[in-house]
């Protein structure tokens, strides 16, 4: 009984996604579900993002509580809205169709910066069209055995904080080794939030999905 009422609500969000992202795609939205662990830099990965794209962009921010993320992208003039789930540790299809509503983006880049938890965000579709996996130098280089679902369904891995790597102990072969055992073809890119170095191979990779 319990297995059933689970497979209910995973097919119920799965539809809401599809049919989610099949009308975002009409609209000429491209719809980017950024995962990653709580503080690695999703947010200021976006910032430094947004600000090199030349499409429209929109930001959907979810949080467990607080809001600071939207407002220091509303500050930078980022079109954003901030979703608190008082909880939950992922969002869902059901919160992000609102969500849009309330945004109503244009032609460009909705991002999604969704939980901070490699885990159950993995395992939630919700209207994307392509995953960003998020990761920092200062996770240790382990992460993709230890969650491995995150990488298998990561279309493009960003790797942040790389100005700290002189003082962090991050075997990038290991880590890329793992990575590979997971997913052969995610590209892996290298940046720095705080340096902005590296994210024109981002911004190139989202360009031509666009
Ligand atoms: N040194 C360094 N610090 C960074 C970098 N990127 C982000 N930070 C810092 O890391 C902290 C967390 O950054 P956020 O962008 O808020 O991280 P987040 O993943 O969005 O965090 P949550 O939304 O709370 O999960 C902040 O103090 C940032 O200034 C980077 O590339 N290098
Ligand atoms: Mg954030």
């Amino acid at each position: 009984m319990e297995v059933d009422i689970w497979q209910k609500i995973y097919q119920k969000n799965k539809e809401i996604a599809t049919a989610l992202s099949e009308k975002l795609r009409e609209k000429e939205i491209l719809c980017v579900n950024v995962l990653g662990s709580p503080g690695i830099g999703k947010t200021s990965c976006l910032i430094e993002i947004i600000k090199r794209l030349d499409f429209k962009s929109y930001v959907i921010e979810g949080d467990v509580e607080a809001d600071f993320d939207t407002v220091k992208l509303q500050k930078l003039g980022i079109n954003a809205v901030q979703i608190d789930t008082h909880g939950a540790c992922h969002l869902d299809s059901p919160l992000i169709e609102i969500a849009v509503e309330e945004l109503s983006p244009e032609k460009g880049i909705l991002f999604i910066e969704n939980i901070g938890n490699l885990i159950c965000p993995a395992e939630f579709k919700i209207g994307e069209h392509i995953i960003v996996l998020i990761v920092s130098v200062t996770d240790g280089s382990d992460k993709p055995y230890k969650y491995p679902l995150a990488f298998q369904k990561a279309d493009i891995i960003i790797l942040n904080k790389c100005d700290l790597l002189p003082y962090v102990d991050f075997d990038f072969d290991f880590f890329s080794q793992g990575v590979r055992g997971n997913n052969k073809t995610a590209p892996i890119i290298k940046v720095s939030a705080k340096t902005g170095e590296g994210f024109e191979d981002i911004i190139k990779y989202l360009e031509k999905l666009c």
